[in-house]
């Protein structure tokens, strides 16, 4: 049973989200996703349009997905790591290096982001609709 495990807000879900989490899943057998709560998103300088409640339940909708956990601080990955039995670290590569003091602890991986979809650009897109 290969863990994987990955952490994220997810806010206004989208097919890049839902592409990174199909990539990760294909990397082992069972999918953890630290999903980002509202007082963490804070300390990210993020305001998420969706409760953490409501995002966990989308994500926990997802085929892909096996469990969710809430990430509530930057230092708490190692912890999960081991709590989780985690062998695959993965994040998209906007991230690239940021995590690698991981390595000593399980591998870690980058995957290439899913250009022309993003958060922001919904929400840009969305404003320009009402000029
Ligand atoms: N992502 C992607 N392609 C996009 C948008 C997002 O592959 N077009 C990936 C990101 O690289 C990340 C995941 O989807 O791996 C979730 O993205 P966010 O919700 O923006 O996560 P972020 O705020 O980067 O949180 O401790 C780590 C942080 O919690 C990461």
């Amino acid at each position: 049973m290969k863990r994987v495990l990955t952490y994220g807000t997810y806010d206004l879900l989208h097919w890049g989200h839902i592409r990174l989490l199909k990539r990760a899943k294909q990397l082992g057998d069972y999918l953890i996703v630290a999903l980002s709560t509202d007082e963490f998103n804070a300390i990210k300088g993020k305001k998420a349009y969706h409760s953490y409640e409501e995002r966990k339940m989308m994500l926990e909708a997802i085929r892909y997905v096996d469990l969710v956990i809430p990430e509530v601080s930057w230092e708490q990955k190692p912890q999960d790591i081991a709590e989780y039995h985690v062998d695959v670290f993965v994040m998209g590569d906007d991230w690239e290096g940021k995590f690698d003091d991981l390595k000593q602890y399980c591998e870690v991986l980058y995957l290439p982001r899913t250009e022309g979809i993003s958060t922001t650009k919904i929400k840009e897109d969305l404003e320009a609709l009402k000029r």
